[in-house]
């Protein structure tokens, strides 16, 4: 269902011109009241008046994850704090983490996009939303509850954490629709397995997944385990939190950025320069409709390309790619870039391997030595040495093929590597820090 109409099916033109006066609108309106983007804009000898059309917003300079750090904790907010009616922060691997503040008007923004978001996942007023993303300085968790409410849908307050519990809730009050991390999805059918609980009999009939990376493989082996259509939502705290963008049911192929609220360019990571549609880069994203913390061509680091084509669901708004890793997760091992999601991809294409693993990367006489854990299954736990040396060397082989780089496999127990109640943490790296 489309939740918004008018808005998710505007005509190109329309989305365009809208997007101008309100990106002109909030250029005047950060430059009159944050000092940073006043500063940072006479620095580029760029004013708002020179912005005349959406091509000129490439005039304007990046604003990076280290500007809201430099400006911690509110420097970057564009309304006094009376004005402020929700703080979130996300926290980095290091230091302070980035602040985010909301208006009255952002949060009711925030929930209608999420309801729009929740709509074309499928979901509607009579299902059952078992939030399992974390609630506090976190988005998920609340951005989530809001949205599901502005959706007229029931919405259960889970949080993360507390797994037995929740395949009990989810059992008995009848959950059909599961907001978590993909990972956290299959610990949940594992964690049921364990319980003598058939997940795929629940009455779960989609799940809306993001926070983290994950591949078209793993979406096959979520929608297997757990019986349910798996969608992947996007979103960031910097911009909003969830609800960014979308895939749709009818496509489940890109999602949809709600380009009413975003301006989305893609960028190549090292010129800055902004490539042509189609091309994959790193998403640069301007809000042109928040109040507490306007962000002007925010580099968000993530991987993906822009799909121009229209879609069958009928929704005007352009799509991006799935997210393929984000460019400072890019591990650059002996020389060669690596995601992780490439050799989760690997991974998740042999049978015999569960969809748990951890990359280990260590130098050892100045070379980089790159260890792929990965759990086996029970059956394959207890075949012979022989077919376990045979799967080792597929593995290898398989990386070796793909990436053309040589790493160590280690097969482990099953259920041995760490599960994670968020974001799953799948890289290891202990190399000394330059
Ligand atoms: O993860 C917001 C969110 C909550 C999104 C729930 C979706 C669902 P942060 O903690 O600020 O916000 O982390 C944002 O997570 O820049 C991406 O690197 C990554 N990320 C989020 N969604 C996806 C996704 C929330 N669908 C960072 N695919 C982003 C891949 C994702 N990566």
């Amino acid at each position: 269902m489309i939740w918004n109409d008018e808005f998710e099916t505007l005509p190109r033109e329309v989305i365009e011109s809208l997007q101008l006066k309100r990106l002109q609108r909030t250029l005047e309106r950060v430059h009159a009241t944050v000092p940073f983007y006043r500063r940072s804009f006479t620095e580029a000898g760029v004013t708002p008046g020179m912005v005349k059309s959406l091509d000129d917003l490439r005039r304007l300079p990046f604003t990076l994850k280290q500007d809201m750090r430099d400006n911690y904790p509110y420097g970057l907010f564009a309304v006094p704090l009376e004005q402020i009616v929700r703080i979130h922060a996300s926290s980095g691997t290091t230091g302070k983490p980035t602040v985010v503040g909301y208006t009255r008007r952002d949060i009711e923004m925030w929930a209608e996009l999420m309801a729009r978001s929740f709509a074309a996942a499928g979901a509607h007023r009579g299902d059952v939303i078992h939030n399992a993303y974390g609630y506090g300085l976190f988005t998920g968790g609340l951005g989530a509850h809001y949205g599901a409410e502005r959706l007229g849908a029931s919405v259960i307050p889970m949080s993360g954490g507390n797994t037995r519990k929740q395949i009990m809730i989810m059992q008995d009050f009848g959950s059909t629709v599961l907001t978590c991390t993909p990972s956290y999805s299959l610990f949940l059918a594992e964690a049921a397995a364990e319980e003598g609980v058939d997940i795929r009999q629940l009455k779960l009939k989609v799940g809306i997944f993001g926070a983290e990376p994950w591949s078209e493989q793993m979406r096959a082996e979520i929608e297997e385990k757990l019986n349910l259509k798996a969608i992947d939502i996007y979103g960031l705290s910097e911009i909003l939190g969830p609800g960014v963008g979308i895939e749709c049911i009818e496509a489940q192929k890109g999602l949809h950025i709600w380009e009413d609220h975003f301006i989305p360019e893609i960028i190549d990571p090292d010129s800055g320069e902004v490539l042509p549609p189609g091309e994959q880069g790193e998403l640069v994203i301007t809000t042109i409709t928040k109040e507490g913390i306007p962000m002007i061509r925010y580099r968000t680091r993530d991987i993906t390309r822009l799909i121009p084509e229209p879609c069958i669901c009928g929704r005007t708004h352009m799509r991006l790619e799935r997210m393929s890793g984000r460019s400072d997760d890019m591990l650059i091992i002996r020389g060669v870039n690596v995601f992780p999601s490439q050799i989760e991809s690997v991974l998740f294409n042999i049978d015999g391997v569960e969809p748990h693993y951890q990359l280990v990367i260590d130098r050892e006489e100045n070379l980089d030595t790159l260890e792929v854990q990965v759990e086996v299954n029970e059956q394959t736990f207890s075949d012979e040495v022989k077919i376990l040396q045979d799967l080792t060397g597929r593995i290898r082989k398989e990386i070796k093929d793909l990436l053309g780089i040589t790493c160590k496999v280690r097969l482990v127990e099953p259920k041995s590597i760490a599960r994670s109640e968020g974001k799953a943490q799948r890289v290891l790296d202990r190399r000394p820090q330059k």
